[in-house]
């Protein structure tokens, strides 16, 4: 399969590179890179991504060449879908895409539906970043500071900073490399990590306000409501790590954060430590994901909603 994705990037000519909605540093430093090394082999490439770059991404090598806009697709030959088990993921313009004669998908998730023939996948791959780095080895790519930059990046948010049980000896292997050719650690965590707009901070504290912790500390969760965004002067892009917060918690092995969407509607990030796993929680309310990093959405009122989740993690232990 992989030396397949190698003869469609030799022939290929215009290539569509694009990822999901709600976009996250695996999906960028992965787009980004493959766009660099298909630029070095003098490729027309164009990246579209439904929603704007997180400005603490922007940093990244090449990231001022992504488009917010999709006009004509018969242009392209190829579309790469990163990071998507599905591809209704990359949000409206998903159809329009689906009719570009050859579609690749390089993917990571467990859930991957298949959608694409033609795929990269590996579903205990730490991110789509890892996946295109054994892509570039394998053909023998030149791995340019920029290229190692954005996987890096990849790599470093997909796994937590290198803390989630998705790190293993492959994904330590990947990132030396990168390191070897170019990319700086402390630059890169910087930029990703320590580079918070004050109004974060401000909705972080109304966040840590709604601190439960069930099941002898078991599992953690946090509330960010509307209003607390409203307050804060925040928008939904300023909730990323939050989920985060529970999990440092001592003993804890769920840790979730509903944000909401609408009156009666949650958005819930679920992580988990050691075996328990949330993809299966996520799946009993329609979402997905990976064993210790899922995703659903839920209706109802937020204190009903949180006792079904906490049943939900009751009967999946
Ligand atoms: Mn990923």
């Amino acid at each position: 399969m992989i030396n397949k994705i190698i003869k469609k990037i030799k022939e290929g000519q215009h290539f569509l590179i694009t990822s999901h909605t709600k976009l996250d540093g695996d999906a960028l430093g992965s787009e980004l890179a493959l766009y660099c090394m298909l630029s070095d082999l003098g490729k027309k490439a164009v990246i579209y991504n439904e929603d704007k770059t997180p400005d603490h991404y922007s940093f990244l090598p090449s990231a001022e060449k992504i488009a917010n806009k999709l006009d004509d697709v018969s242009k392209f030959d190829v579309a790469f879908i990163l990071d998507c088990s599905e591809l209704e993921r990359v949000g409206e313009k998903a159809k329009e895409i689906a009719r570009i004669k050859t579609l690749i998908n390089i993917d990571h998730h467990i859930s991957n539906n298949g959608f694409s023939p033609l795929k990269l996948w590996d579903g205990q791959a730490s991110s789509t970043g890892e996946l295109i780095f054994r892509l570039f080895e394998k053909m023998r790519a030149k791995m340019s500071p920029e290229i190692c930059t954005n996987l890096y990046a990849a790599i470093l948010t997909d796994t937590g900073g290198f803390r989630y049980t998705n790190t293993t000896k492959d994904t330590l292997y990947a990132a030396g490399k990168l390191v070897e050719n170019g990319a700086d650690p402390q630059w890169i965590s910087e930029n990703i990590y320590e580079n918070d707009s004050p109004v974060k901070i401000i909705l972080m504290k109304k966040a840590l306000e709604t601190l439960s912790l069930d099941f002898q500390n078991q599992v953690g969760s946090l509330v960010v409501t509307k209003s607390a965004l409203k307050e804060s002067g925040a928008t939904y892009e300023h909730t990323e790590g939050f989920v985060e917060i529970p999990r440092s918690v001592k003993g804890i092995s769920v840790s979730i954060l509903y944000t909401q969407l609408e009156d009666n509607y949650y958005k819930l990030s679920l992580r988990s430590k050691g075996k328990i796993s949330v993809e299966k929680i996520a799946k009993k309310f329609g979402g997905g994901g990976h064993a210790n990093a899922a995703a659903c959405r839920i209706k109802g009122n937020i204190e009903v909603v949180k006792e079904e989740v906490l049943e939900a993690i009751k009967e999946t232990r």
